[in-house]
């Protein structure tokens, strides 16, 4: 039996060992349940990324773009706390995001509820968090790369409703070539409360925000000089 377990284990690793999905929502460093206030991804099993920065699947990768969101909780959340998402790799349950690559998160009024198909559809995303590649010793390092929890908060300013929240890592491991690049995404349901009278930005569409060329998108991670500074892709970040 061991052996025929290492067998498969074999077989499988390199198809999917390197690939992961953020099923958990974090809330004050708590980790909610595998797709309960996040709307179910289409690689829920095989862990595959996305890599048409165009396609309607490239917001929130639903497993069923028309019946997901309504299928998904939606958590009440305060403004000023802490949120956040757990990454889940399927081989060995291993907890990680496993590529270098670039992460961040955005935030997008939702109508009209987080848990509506239509929700997100127009320019109305704002960047709230991001962790890009850095410098470091004239290496390029990914500092969130094997990470398996990224946290924010939300900031005080933004207004109460209903939002998705949608976290993105950009792998980069082979991203040289056009749409060598892989999004692994997902999207959490959510009704903020206490909001204050901020006004987030720059708004973007998703898909629309990228067009999969931008250098910090399509470039050879292996080849850059030391005294690179990486390009984060898509808007600035929105601190409230
Ligand atoms: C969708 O969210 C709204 C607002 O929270 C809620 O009233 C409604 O019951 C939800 N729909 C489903 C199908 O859960
Ligand atoms: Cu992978």
């Amino acid at each position: 039996m061991k052996g025929f377990l290492v067998a498969v284990a074999g077989v499988l690793a390199p198809l999917v060992a390197a690939h992961y999905t953020f099923p958990d929502f974090i809330v004050n460093g708590a980790a909610t349940g595998d797709w309960v206030y996040i709307r179910e991804t289409a690689n829920h099993y095989s862990n595959g990324p996305v890599t048409d920065v165009t396609d309607p699947e490239f917001r929130c990768y639903e497993l069923d773009l028309a019946n997901t969101a309504g299928q998904t909780a939606t958590y009440t959340v305060s403004a000023g706390q802490s949120v956040g998402f757990k990454a889940v790799r399927l081989a060995f349950n291993i907890k990680s995001v496993y590529h270098p690559g670039y992460f961040d998160i955005y935030m997008s009024s939702a109508v009209p509820y987080a848990n509506s198909t239509q929700a997100g559809t127009g320019p109305t995303w704002f960047k709230v968090f991001e962790m890009p590649p850095v410098m470091q010793n004239g290496q390029l390092t990914f500092p969130s790369e094997n990470l398996q929890s990224f946290t924010f908060t939300i900031p005080k300013s933004l207004p109460s409703g209903q939002y998705l929240i949608r976290v993105e890592h950009i792998a980069l491991h082979a991203a040289s070539t056009f749409q060598g690049a892989q999004f692994y995404l997902s999207c959490a349901q959510v009704n903020v409360v206490n909001g204050g009278s901020g006004t987030p930005g720059p708004l973007v569409s998703i898909p629309g925000v990228y067009t999969g060329r931008e250098p910090g998108i399509m470039l050879n991670i292996y080849t850059v000089p030391s005294t690179y500074q990486y390009p984060s892709p898509g808007p600035a970040v929105w601190h409230g």
